[in-house]
């Protein structure tokens, strides 16, 4: 039997390379002493995966910024834009990643999606219909000889071929990518030619993409491909490696492909690897990814060494032990965690940790009962029992959710005419998403507070102070529903999560999110209860300075499910309504303090969407369910908001109409609207704020350019159901930039009003 992991966290147990990139970007250091920090935690994880006792390290998981860009430049995949010689091929890469580089001309950066359904996003490789592809192996043979020269037994990773065409985009015209293939494949012998001389046994070539509902036409491209690359007699051997999710339909497919070893996710995948274990000649190998790569749980060894039993037998050495799939979606160390207590402590394994079970397991599999066995089954027992998961006020009133309790009580269009007659609002109301400009002062007396240098009051009289201000430059700007803006959180999901029974946050559980960014997931452990009113204090106060209505804020349930490690113990559904529930309470008690527009932000809902389309539908059904319940708790008189962005509404109009929000805001400038014709043409019948200014760019909009988008977002919304707001919300952006925008947005509005008063 044999270990290893498809991939480690790159980002550092501090995220020491993140302030490595932000350093070189910012011209605060220099490009070798990123490349100091970049090697350092390279040696760093091949010796965590060797002294964990992995038979192999992985090389070629670390990236400076995505892995897929690192692919692309592989293969030689970079866009005509990026070839004018502006700067060298280190700067062209972070181009390519963001736009520009502390040296070079400023272009557009390529396109940023996520990496299949976890919260990681890849920059989406641009090809060309004659796409030419030369490979350009420098960083792979670089790290590979890195690695050897430190002495370790290495296997490379890259992905896989038609998986990379998979996630591929059409540059300009549309074609058909497979038509690539043939050139792709010469590039990937040429590449297997070369690693088979570095003294090299096992190549990964990761092709998640199998675990998709592929058409024939896919599918046969997966026969070519691999029928291409072994029969080009390298002598190196392939590790053909899915994850995500269960083969299923491509089951056999995959059984044939002329391999010589395998990784399932036997997690996601459940025990479809014992079926395959079987089809497999005993000479093939068969890589088990048992521990979960996609959460935080401590893994049940004694149960997952007991399933993989027969296996074991049929394989013996050609049993390879190994994470469901790479360890860059969970946090790195768990023993840098001070602030769980014990009990909660017990029951997690970070990526470091994993590292150990995979180890452990395979000393169970051996049949050597160590002490660490019994306390890993003491402790997943115990999690099982453990009063803090279970409270039984919570499990009841999910069982007693009836369909009304996802019922407004009337239908919108006599809802709307209560709700105007409220909140009295002109046409084309102007609105913004809810988040305002964090300033430094408020992060740092966050950061007080949460240190204990601030007490209550002083932090509370601080944060009014913030709101005060927030309030009175919305009215000044001219603005007609107004928010508090938020200086009290810090992420949208995680301030909740610190708030709600059931939820924990860690103190430096970071996951990368893309490049330098990272997120710190909250974890939910048991039963949800909300102890307490969450925002109802910060905004009973924004309202009380002001006579427009100032909107609650709140992140609704799939989100917070979705941003969240979540608990294993029961379906995900379950769990989201326990959250829909703690978040009805909180939109009643707002509705109570006379906040009468409450948003409840779902822009996670469409990535929660399963890998394979046929369980679609159920997954909606619930989402939206969810939703639905954290909504109908208020009177008709009630505007109930939501918030989307980077989001893709075709495949899931429908499921968006079904969620009944009485005014939904969503991102759309960038388009130039073209995002809000899908709501066109399905007749979407509630009120819609499509964005009418990109937020993530530092460009001031002019008057001019958002009446424009305005028009254009009028010839396709009803204007009685129209709102005026940006694309998302303004925490990244900073007072200079939003004042003058949102000047402009009201401007724009007003003109149109008057317009529309005149014809
Ligand atoms: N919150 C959470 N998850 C998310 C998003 C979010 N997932 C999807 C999307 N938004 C990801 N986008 C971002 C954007 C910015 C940052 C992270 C993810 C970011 N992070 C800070 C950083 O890395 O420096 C850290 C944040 C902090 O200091 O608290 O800027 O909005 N949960
Ligand atoms: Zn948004």
């Amino acid at each position: 039997v044999k270990t290893h992991i498809p991939g480690f966290p790159r980002i550092g147990a501090q995220r020491e390379l993140k302030f490595a990139l932000e350093n070189y970007w910012h011209g605060k250091s220099s490009r070798n002493e990123l490349a100091d920090v970049a090697k350092t935690l390279r040696m760093q994880n091949w010796n965590i995966q060797a002294e964990s006792g992995m038979d192999l390290v992985t090389v070629n998981d670390f990236s400076l910024y995505d892995q897929v860009l690192d692919h692309s430049v592989l293969l030689g995949v970079v866009p005509q834009r990026f070839s004018d010689g502006s700067c060298d091929s280190f700067d062209n890469y972070f181009r390519m990643a963001r736009g520009r580089a502390p040296s070079g001309k400023a272009t557009r950066a390529c396109e940023m999606t996520k990496w299949f359904d976890t919260n990681y996003h890849y920059l989406v490789p641009e090809l060309t219909a004659t796409q030419q592809f030369i490979l350009n192996p420098e960083k792979l043979l670089a790290e590979i000889a890195e690695a050897q020269q430190a002495g370790h037994q290495v296997k490379p990773v890259i992905i896989g071929p038609v998986t990379y065409l998979w996630l591929a985009k059409c540059a300009s015209q549309a074609f058909d990518k497979l038509t690539l293939l043939p050139a792709l494949l010469d590039s990937y012998k040429g590449l297997l030619n070369l690693l088979s001389r570095k003294n090299i046994d096992w190549l990964q070539i990761d092709e998640p993409a199998l675990v998709l509902e592929l058409s024939p036409k896919w599918q046969e491209a997966y026969r070519e491909a691999y029928q291409t690359l072994s029969s080009c007699g390298t002598g190196l051997k392939l590790m053909l490696t899915t994850y995500f999710d269960a083969l299923d339909h491509n089951f056999d497919l995959t059984a044939y492909l002329p391999v010589d070893g395998f990784h399932l996710d036997a997690v996601r995948g459940g025990d479809e690897f014992i079926r395959f274990s079987e089809q497999l000649r005993t000479d093939q190998v068969l890589s088990v990814g048992a521990i979960d790569g996609r959460n935080i749980w401590k893994t049940d060894i004694t149960a997952v060494a007991e399933r993989l039993t027969p296996v074991a037998e049929r394989r013996g050495d050609n049993l390879w032990l190994s994470s469901s799939c790479s360890l860059l979606h969970v946090p790195v160390d768990l023993e840098q965690e001070t602030g769980f207590d014990p009990e909660l402590y017990s029951w997690l394994a970070f990526a470091r940790q994993k590292l150990a079970e995979i180890s452990l397991l395979k000393q169970a599999i051996e049949g050597k009962h160590s002490a660490q066995l019994a306390a890993n089954l003491q402790h997943v027992t115990a999690r099982t029992q453990s009063q803090r998961v279970h409270r039984i006020e919570v499990k009841r009133r999910v069982n007693g959710l009836m369909p009304k309790d996802g019922e407004r009580g009337l239908p919108y269009t006599e809802r709307a005419i209560k709700q105007q007659q409220k909140l009295q609002l002109p046409a084309f109301p102007t609105t913004t998403i809810g988040s305002f400009p964090q300033t430094t002062d408020i992060r740092s007396a966050r950061a007080r507070y949460r240190r204990g240098e601030l007490d209550e009051i002083a932090y509370t009289a601080i944060m009014q102070a913030e709101i005060k201000d927030c309030i009175e430059r919305q009215e000044r700007y001219g603005l007609d529903m107004l928010v508090h803006g938020e200086p009290e959180r810090n992420d949208m999901v995680e301030y909740f999560g610190e708030q709600l029974e059931g939820y924990t946050t860690s103190q430096l559980g970071w996951v990368q999110s893309y490049g330098s960014r990272c997120v710190k997931p909250p974890i939910i452990y048991g039963d949800i209860l909300r102890k307490e009113a969450m925002t109802v204090g910060w905004s009973r106060y924004a309202q009380s300075l002001s006579n427009k209505p100032v909107k609650g804020m709140l992140t609704g349930p799939v989100t917070m499910l979705q941003w969240a490690f979540v608990r294993d113990d029961q379906p995900r559904s379950e769990t989201c309504l326990q959250i829909a529930l703690a978040l009805r309470d909180e939109v009643v008690d707002l509705e109570q303090a006379g906040i009468a527009a409450i948003q409840i932000d779902e822009p996670a809902i469409r990535e929660g969407l399963p890998l394979k389309q046929s369980e679609w539908d159920f997954y909606l059904q619930w989402a939206v369910y969810a939703f639905r319940v954290s909504a109908s708790g208020v009177q008709p008189e009630t505007q109930i908001h939501t918030h989307m962005c980077y989001a893709e509404f075709n495949d899931i109009i429908q499921a968006i109409a079904d969620m009944d929000a009485d005014v939904i805001t969503i991102e759309t400038s960038r388009s130039n609207m073209e995002l809000l014709e899908v709501f066109t043409e399905f007749n979407y019948p509630n009120e819609i704020g499509p964005g009418v200014y990109d937020i993530h760019s530092p460009n001031t909009p002019t008057v001019e350019q958002i009446q424009t988008l305005i028009e254009k977002a009028a010839s396709l919304i009803p204007a009685e159901r129209l709102w005026i707001n940006p694309d998302c919300g303004l925490k990244t952006r900073g007072w200079d930039e939003v004042a003058p925008s949102l000047i402009n947005m009201v401007a724009a509005a007003k003109i149109l009003r008057e317009q529309r008063l005149a014809a």
